[in-house]
């Protein structure tokens, strides 16, 4: 059983639940006092705090990193929406609007020191709705890509994820090379990808059977689920694939229909939707910032601004999964550190040559490839300016400091 320790009569700190506070308070009307979850719940028919975080995909990882590191106080909370440094927050006592510390925007070096939608936050909430962000827990995964028109800038998508939906309408929008980025980003973060095909409405049977083809030779092992927004088509097995304490996030261009499906799933207009563009057949980008929410049936799902560019910004193995056939023959490639572009005694361009491998596949492979060695230079760049500033920096104040003496 958990006992905490609660302060009330005083009014100097906010106990975590005001109407558990004000029905203790007038039980016992003592400075200090001391309660068990179960009794609590026993008394006044108020459901254990954890149940409530639980829905929101709290689990004993994180229970455990908070009994360890994060002080009594500190409310744990999930970042359900972000707004330009501006932060809602659901803690087990409601909706708060919440920014971080001084502390932590000052020791922040890059994005990824932010909190992200999905987030898990230790945070101090005010009776005024407000609260400020202390801590970030630790990530089980992140979602990031290249920060458009800024090379080695990431962009963090989302946190604690567990599944991505990635989401391609199959009239204009269907494009396989750009499915290939979005499976080496999931890929990248330890997230799973499950491929959504959308407004299967707007064409025929026969030419969604040549997008499965051609979706099959391409990409194995990452499960299809072909659906229409409009009819609802498919939604029986999306629903089967969503779980209870899971987290999904909807990846996709703008217009594919991300947030037409998360509406249809929770049963009301949470996310406003648009009309494609008629002159251009592409989405307006309507939806304009990231959100979460929590389904009847207990999946937690975040809708995405729709993106324009899905750039590599990782140095992990994402494209190694992705392109597991080149990566097993790779090894059979005479040279150690080939390149799969002109080497002799090359199996992965033996391979291509022989039709083993789709060509266009491969020359994706090649341009992600690219695009990785060069955003890690870039990173490696700005790690080296840093460095140059800090001992710049360092030598400017002993300077200082000799002719001060
Ligand atoms: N015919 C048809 N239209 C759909 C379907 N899904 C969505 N639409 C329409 O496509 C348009 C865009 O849908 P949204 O759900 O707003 O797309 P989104 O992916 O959220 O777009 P952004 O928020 O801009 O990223 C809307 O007019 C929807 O009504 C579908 O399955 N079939
Ligand atoms: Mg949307
Ligand atoms: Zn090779």
């Amino acid at each position: 059983m958990k006992w905490r320790l609660w302060e009330v009569s005083t009014g100097s700190r906010i106990p975590t639940r005001r109407l558990l506070q004000q029905k203790f308070y007038r039980l016992f009307n003592q400075h200090i006092f001391y309660y068990s979850f179960a009794a609590v719940e026993k008394h006044t028919g108020i459901t254990d705090k954890m149940m409530k975080l639980d829905d929101l995909g709290y689990n004993s990882e994180l229970e455990k990193f908070r009994l360890n590191h994060i002080p009594d106080g500190f409310e744990p909370g999930r970042v359900t929406a972000e707004h330009k440094e501006r932060y809602m927050i659901m803690t087990a006592e409601g909706e708060f609007e919440a920014e971080i510390t001084g502390n932590m925007r000052f020791t922040a070096k890059n994005r990824e020191d932010f909190p992200a939608v999905g987030d898990w936050v230790a945070s101090i909430t005010y009776d005024s709705g407000i609260a400020v962000i202390h801590k970030i827990f630790p990530r089980l995964s992140i979602l990031k890509r290249q920060a458009t028109g800024q090379t080695g800038e990431v962009q963090v998508i989302a946190a604690n994820i567990d599944y991505a939906f990635l989401v391609q309408a199959v009239d204009r929008d269907f494009n396989i090379n750009r499915l290939e980025r979005y499976l080496t980003l999931c890929n990248s973060s330890g997230v799973s990808p499950v491929i959504v095909l959308s407004k299967i409405d707007l064409v025929g049977e026969e030419q969604l059977s040549g997008m499965m083809a051609v979706l099959e030779e391409r990409i194995k092992n990452v499960p299809v689920i072909t659906i229409s927004n409009e009819t609802q088509a498919g939604y029986d097995r999306i629903r089967l694939a969503i779980k209870k304490g899971k987290t999904y996030c909807m990846l996709g261009s703008s217009g594919a229909g991300k947030s037409s499906l998360l509406n249809n799933l929770s049963g009301a207009t949470l996310m406003r939707t648009g009309a494609i563009s008629r002159s251009t057949n592409r989405g307006r980008h309507v939806t304009s910032h990231r959100e979460l929410i929590v389904l009847e049936n207990g999946g937690i799902l975040i809708d995405n601004p729709g993106m324009r560019e899905v750039g590599i910004a990782s140095s992990s193995d994402g494209l190694e999964v992705t392109f597991e056939t080149i990566t097993s023959l790779s090894r059979d490639c005479k040279f150690k550190d080939c390149t799969h572009t002109h080497e002799t005694d090359c199996a992965v361009l033996e391979a291509v040559n022989r039709g083993e491998i789709d060509k266009a596949s491969y020359a994706n492979y090649l341009k992600m490839e690219r695009e990785k060695a060069h955003f890690e230079s870039t990173v490696e760049e700005r790690r080296q300016k840093d460095k140059d500033f800090g001992k710049m920096f360092k030598n400017y104040k002993k300077n200082m400091n000799r002719n001060s003496k």
